[in-house]
């Protein structure tokens, strides 16, 4: 896979969904109460709107009362500027989600695959680099489901390499990000994990591994309200930030990158 220079972070399009009152019922590895749909919605439009003036055209989903997780768009599927891959979310009360998009993604793309076999990808497990796409296997991403889209991915050109997720991380970026010109942006086991080869890795300060998941768009970073020391390593580290409140959607473990699908069809 030749190097390409802005490949994971230069976007045209996104997609997302608007949260639906059932995100009350959203999947969670520890309780801290339950999202309110009405607060997830505000959050969502001032999310959409960031996305907006980074230069993205929006397609902004209608909820779905029957997935109470479908407001995360980015484990359903997977964009490259070819097409888009519809995935197979590994949580039961997930599975429908990649039938739900499949229309949107087909507006916006002439070829849209399916993952082949009966393995499970979480678009969460899947980092987007310039020159590598990474695959973790985590409780949602099995080894087949991994080795099935890289064979995709290999017949579309691009090179993939499964990778393990730390134990206790839900999706391979709930611990790292990129930040764009080969630097990443990891929880300090992630750091040290070897993943990341000689790319420069900002670190997250200690207490703050939730602010881990931001996302590089165009010329701007999102990064989650509340974490001080975080933001501050990304502005150090020469990047324009955008700062955006993620309370709602963290109760229900989703961050930044979960809200949506960014792409640039060719
Ligand atoms: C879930 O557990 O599947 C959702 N409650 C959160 C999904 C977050 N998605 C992501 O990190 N890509």
């Amino acid at each position: 896979m030749a190097h390409r220079p802005g490949l994971s972070f230069r976007f045209t399009h996104a997609i997302t969904r608007t949260p639906a009152d059932s995100v009350a019922n959203g999947l969670r590895a520890v309780d801290a109460g339950d999202p309110n749909a009405e607060a997830f919605r505000a959050e969502h439009g001032r999310y959409v709107t960031a996305l907006q003036e980074a230069g993205l055209e929006v397609d902004v989903l209608p909820p779905l009362e029957d997935w109470p997780d479908s407001c995360f768009v980015e484990d359903p599927a997977f964009c490259l500027p070819e097409g888009a891959v519809l995935l197979r979310p590994g949580a039961v009360s997930r599975e429908g989600e990649s039938r739900e998009i499949r229309a949107a993604l087909e507006r916006r793309f002439g070829k849209v695959a399916e993952l082949p076999g009966a393995g499970h990808v979480d678009g969460g497990d899947v980092l987007l680099l310039d020159d590598v796409i990474l695959i973790g296997l985590s409780a949602r991403t099995d080894r087949e489901g991994a080795e099935a889209f890289a064979g995709i991915l290999a017949e579309w050109g691009y090179r993939a390499r499964v990778c393990e997720t730390p134990e206790g991380v839900l999706h391979f970026k709930t611990a790292c990000s990129t930040l764009g010109e080969d630097v990443i942006l990891a929880t300090k086991v992630m750091a040290d994990s070897g993943f990341f080869g000689k790319r420069k890795v900002v670190v997250v300060p200690d207490g703050e591994d939730y602010a881990a998941n931001v996302i590089r768009v165009n010329d701007v970073v999102l990064v989650p309200e509340g974490y001080p020391e975080t933001l501050a390593a990304i502005e150090a580290a020469g990047f324009r930030t955008v700062v955006l409140p993620t309370h709602e959607a963290r109760k229900v473990d989703g961050g930044l990158s979960c809200l949506s699908l960014r792409f640039s069809p060719t």
